[in-house]
């Protein structure tokens, strides 16, 4: 059964050119490609995205962060996409969480820059997709 995830490369893995390495992991997994977009966010968008975290402690912080340079907003397709994808990019905290081998758990190492982004469930794919593609 295929599905849809959305993924982003955040601001800190564009500033690092680590798009090239992000595309490639998602291909080695055999995930696909659909859409693919570089961009920088209004933090009306952002606050979309990000909208379960409304009120926390670091909302601002995250927005600030995600508005602050171009990021890699991609629609990922395969078998199970939405968890093969949060295996290849890693736990939350790329030091407590992420394992060896993951892209956080490779490449990163504070949560608040954890490089990636990828949709937690069928349901935020499918809000987040319609958000960042609405033309899909
Ligand atoms: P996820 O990106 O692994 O799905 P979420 O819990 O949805 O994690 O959080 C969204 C993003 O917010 C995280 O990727 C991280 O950048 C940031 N974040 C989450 N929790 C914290 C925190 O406790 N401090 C700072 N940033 C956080």
């Amino acid at each position: 059964m295929t599905e849809r995830t959305l993924v982003l490369v955040k601001p800190d893995g564009v500033e690092r050119k680590l798009v090239g390495e992000v595309i490639s992991r998602i291909e080695r997994k055999g995930l696909g490609l659909v859409a693919l977009d570089l961009r920088v966010v209004d933090r009306e968008l952002a606050a979309q995205h990000y909208a379960e975290h409304d009120g926390k402690p670091f909302f601002e912080s995250l927005l600030e962060f995600i508005t602050s340079g171009p990021v890699l907003a991609a629609v990922v397709e395969g078998p199970r996409a939405i968890a093969a994808w949060r295996q290849v990019a890693g736990g939350t905290d790329p030091v407590e969480k992420a394992t060896p081998g993951s892209i956080r758990g490779d490449l990163a190492l504070e949560t608040g820059s954890n490089l990636v982004h990828g949709s937690d469930s069928p349901e935020s794919a499918a809000r987040e997709i319609k958000l960042w593609f609405p033309a899909l």
